[in-house]
């Protein structure tokens, strides 16, 4: 089913020191799986690793447990070396920010991730694309491990599952069904878990919605393209999934495009598709992620990344 548990299992025993940390800006998987697997060591091993972040994790996930253990890249000593360092849901090494130092000055690294990556950092990894969210494989590591886990541990695995889905609309196959009856069957409470999501900021679902109000129209109606202008991105926190989901809502519509005016000559972009893969384009722009759901930034007026990005769609 997983192989290679055993040799993760062996080096988190020999381990002094470990870290784990997923991409910049975490969203529910990247941070509820690292809160998850550092809680998973703690209780399994009797160690205790610490989780760094880089970026903004949303207040959405305020309330998930554990947040506050989570701490901040800049907060961490600048020499720190860990003897273990587990990336999961990283995407790739550009996704690591200020992270990637205490990376690269540790002795091992483990990932466990569900993206799509030609440049592997771990020296040991348990990688799954076919996976809806990161957090179902730490859960087939569980399994294959025999290892305990307790009440906090399954919500973060169930919150990571039901966010990266989008509350289980980006289904692959069935594991995911299969790994939340499990969850559920041992405890879990979805509908409190979807509740303590309900917690983002009121500003922000006011830049969403006029977000969504202004979004143009192309290719018949196929391709939306919605803009959040550097003022508003200042107050917009998270990435915009809102805009993204009421916007693949509408009856006709194929791609979404978010452009996000980052800084001047910085944008970043999010697409996703509803009917063929979209990570190629996300690619030619120099990003990656899903094939369904994919984005970049871009160093580049907020004009020319716009034409670039309506063009990119011209044969889809
Ligand atoms: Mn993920």
């Amino acid at each position: 089913m997983i192989e290679n548990v055993d040799v993760f299992i062996e080096k988190i025993k020999s381990a002094k020191t470990i870290a784990i940390s997923g991409h910049k800006n975490p969203d529910g998987d990247a941070i509820c799986s690292a809160l998850a697997l550092m809680k998973i060591i703690e209780l399994n091993f009797g160690k205790k690793p610490v989780v760094i972040y880089d970026g903004n994790i949303p207040r959405d996930f305020d309330n998930v447990p554990l947040r506050k253990q989570a701490v901040y890249w800049e907060q961490i000593p600048e020499n720190s070396k860990y003897d273990l360092y587990i990336l999961v849901d990283y995407g790739t090494r550009s996704h690591l920010g200020g992270a990637e130092k205490f990376v690269n000055n540790s002795d091992f690294v483990v990932e466990i991730d569900h993206h799509i990556n030609d440049d592997l950092v771990g020296n040991l990894c348990f990688d799954n694309t076919s996976k809806a969210a990161a957090a179902q494989i730490v859960y087939d590591i569980v399994r294959a491990g025999n290892l305990e886990m307790d009440s906090d541990i399954k919500d973060l695995l169930m919150i990571a599952i039901i966010t990266d889905t989008g509350h289980f609309k980006f289904v692959k196959n069935s594991d995911v069904f299969i790994d939340s009856a499990q969850l559920v069957d041992s405890g879990v409470n979805v509908s409190n878990l979807m509740n303590l999501l309900n917690n983002k900021d009121k500003k922000t679902v006011l830049v969403e919605s006029a977000t969504v109000s202004k979004a143009e129209f192309f290719m018949k109606n196929r391709l939306v393209v919605a803009s959040i202008r550097k003022p508003d991105y200042k107050r917009l926190d998270g990435r915009g999934e809102l805009v993204l989901s009421l916007l693949a809502q509408i009856h006709g519509v194929e791609f979404v495009v978010l452009l996000k005016e980052h800084q001047d000559n910085q944008i970043g972009i999010s697409i996703r598709s509803k009917t063929v893969p979209i990570n190629q384009v996300a690619e030619s722009f120099g990003g990656g992620g899903h094939l369904y759901a994919a984005g970049a930034v871009i160093e580049d007026t907020f004009d020319n990344v716009y034409g670039k990005v309506v063009e990119a769609f011209k044969d889809m």
